[in-house]
């Protein structure tokens, strides 16, 4: 058998090695941005001035793409604006209107808006090669659909890297019936992620310099530090990095880009240009919550104000007190907060790695700020995120049957017509890792994948106040025809983030089939994170119900993208009744760029072509 954990020689190279090969190595990282060539011009914008427009008025909306020179955090960088600013505009939309949007594309190249978590037909989705061909170069593409849905959601190219240059912004959707979240003012934040590098630069030091952004990894002269995070002694430090090193796994690896190259924006301002959302004291504030990063999870939190998460990924979700929040790549959350005086308080984004964060201010006034606190230690990975769990490691998991752990990895299809009703509850608990036919794609972490729901995530709750977690999700009104599910499969979200190949199933795109729906029926999909990072995994045109434990299986909240986390095992289940070809992927762009993408075509049999929707 192969040793999968030696690689080849050739390809793999450390930073350092990377630095000294090309005589970089006494420049600064940042003295490799692609815009040197420009200069700041007094008149130059600033990103962050974004318009609001209505999708559903009558007339409908222009949106104008074009390539533009912005102050982002204060220095010059191009970007691609939408109407001029990064992020675009708010775009709002009434639910049981049309929406109807031309996309005038003055980029030099060919683009597309893909409109996240909205239901629509296939041929509006905007993803190119799959919903349409793109949009060409001078070209205007009209996009026009029904507003069947209402809340929070956003929108974003999905053609190549451009999403990463300030292609997206915010979808607000109102409702028809009265809204049950009630607020007396709403404010929009936008977070993401910006980068002065050409984002195909990046991609080309993740595939070809192991590690390059993280700089945040143990070296012999940090050992006290994690002698004091850990209260380990320095031998069992030693001892640990040593196991992890057998495994070719580093515990810092918790975001394959950092604040190394990245500039974290919250309304497209950095932290220093404190963009300011007004509201009065006792008012109930509605913020509505967008992660439009290309590659950063978000902690958020206002210190000395708890939240109340009202709805998620554009859905209301019974109300929930919490004091912080885990924001994937491309999900939702809208909250619920009153100051409670007359003084000003910090929006704060955290960036999961603590590499850097974005900052806002919530306050009656503008010029107003409050304390910014320090960011947190970065956190280790731990043994569990790598699926390595020790007897009586897990609470709760010692009573469990051995043939859990030997569960079937075969795809274990059921089929669909013969009635079989797949289990609600009581699902297993944990699953064996994928099997070595992953092949060189999949560096295996050897054991278990296992419900991860509880647990806030690496580097959260234990600072003395609540962190919502999955299992805190009910959604607030059943939706009608949910159902048992009557098939499911298995889905392994594989990786080597040390050569930066990511897919599903040990397949980059490129070598994959297409993940097939049987049109009108209930499927199941257990997703399997054999990596020691997390996923958030989006469906395009129908929603994923994801299981969260309850007992109550109804009130299971839906979503248009779930985290999957290190060695978790996270099941959702899906109604395929929406006819065409979708996209199905990981939203983290380098990730979906480096093969971690299927299209899901809804068929009307399973060996059969995708249902041709626009019949
Ligand atoms: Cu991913």
């Amino acid at each position: 058998m192969k040793n999968k954990f030696n690689y080849p020689p050739v390809e793999r190279m450390t930073r350092r090695k990377f630095l000294q090969t090309t005589g970089l190595a006494s420049l600064s990282l940042s003295c490799l941005p692609v815009q040197s060539a420009w200069a700041e011009s007094p008149a130059t914008q600033r990103a962050g001035e974004f318009s609001e427009l209505n999708a559903t008025n009558p007339g409908g909306i222009d949106l104008y793409l074009e390539y533009k020179d912005l102050l982002i955090g204060g220095k010059p960088g191009r970007a691609i604006a939408i109407n001029g600013s990064i992020p675009g505009p708010v775009i709002r939309m009434q639910e049981g209107k049309e929406a109807l949007i031309r996309v005038h594309n003055r980029l030099p190249e060919s683009t597309s808006i893909h409109w996240h978590g909205i239901l629509l037909p296939f041929d509006m989705d905007g993803v190119p090669g799959i919903s349409f061909p793109g949009i060409a170069a001078g070209e205007t593409f009209t996009y026009r659909y029904p507003v069947r849905q209402n809340g929070t959601y956003w929108y974003h190219s999905h053609t190549g890297l451009q999403e990463q240059l300030g292609h997206y912004g915010q979808l607000i959707l109102e409702p028809a019936d009265p809204d049950p979240v009630e607020y007396d003012v709403e404010h929009s934040i936008v977070l993401s992620d910006w980068t002065f590098e050409d984002p195909h630069h990046v991609l080309w030091k993740l595939k070809t310099i192991e590690g390059y952004y993280n700089f945040q990894r143990p070296t012999l002269a940090n050992i006290s530090d994690q002698m004091k995070a850990t209260d380990l002694s320095a031998l069992e430090v030693i001892n640990k990095r040593l196991a992890w090193d057998r495994m070719r796994m580093d515990p810092t690896d918790i975001a394959d880009i950092t604040g190394a190259t990245y500039t974290y924006l919250m309304n497209g301002k950095a932290a220093h240009e404190n963009p300011t959302l007004i509201a009065k004291p006792g008012q109930r504030v509605r913020l509505r919550i967008v992660n439009a990063s290309s590659q950063t999870y978000y902690d958020f939190r206002i210190p000395g104000l708890s939240m109340t998460v009202v709805n998620t990924d554009g859905q209301n979700i019974k109300p929930v007190e919490t004091d912080e929040l885990r924001i994937a790549v491309a999900e939702t959350y809208d909250v619920i907060v009153t100051l409670p005086q007359n003084k000003a308080y910090t929006l704060f984004a955290e960036t999961m790695d603590r590499s850097g964060f974005a900052r806002g201010t919530l306050a009656p006034r503008q010029g107003m700020s409050a304390e910014v606190p320090a960011r947190r230690r970065r956190p280790m990975l731990t043994m569990a995120d790598m699926g390595m769990i020790m007897h009586g490691d897990m609470e709760g998991m010692s009573g469990e049957k051995d043939d859990a752990m030997h569960h079937d990895m075969s795809h274990h299809d059921s089929g669909n017509g013969d009635g079989k009703e797949l289990p609600t509850t009581n699902l297993i608990e944990r699953i064996k890792h994928g099997p070595d036919e992953h092949g060189p794609a999949s560096i295996t972490m050897a054991q278990t994948a296992y419900r991860r729901l509880d647990y806030p995530g690496a580097g959260l709750g234990e600072d003395g106040w609540r962190v919502l977690t999955y299992s805190q999700l009910h959604i607030l009104k059943t939706p009608e025809n949910r159902r048992p599910p009557t098939r499911e499969f298995d889905l392994h979200l594989t990786g080597n983030m040390h050569k930066f190949i990511w897919g599903f199933d040990g397949k980059k795109f490129s070598q994959s089939d297409m993940v097939r729906f049987q049109y009108g029926e209930r499927l199941r999909i257990n997703m399997i994170n054999d990596t020691m990072m997390s996923h958030p995994i989006h469906l395009h045109g129908m929603w994923m119900d994801l299981y969260n434990g309850s007992d109550d299986y109804g009130d299971s909240p839906r979503k248009h993208t779930v985290n999957v986390q290190p060695a978790e095992l996270l099941t959702v289940d899906i109604t395929a009744d929406a006819p065409g070809q979708w996209a199905f992927h990981c939203h983290l762009l380098y990730h979906m760029e480096a093969g971690m993408f299927r299209t899901a075509a809804v068929v009307r049999s399973l060996e059969g072509d995708p249902i041709d929707a626009t019949l």
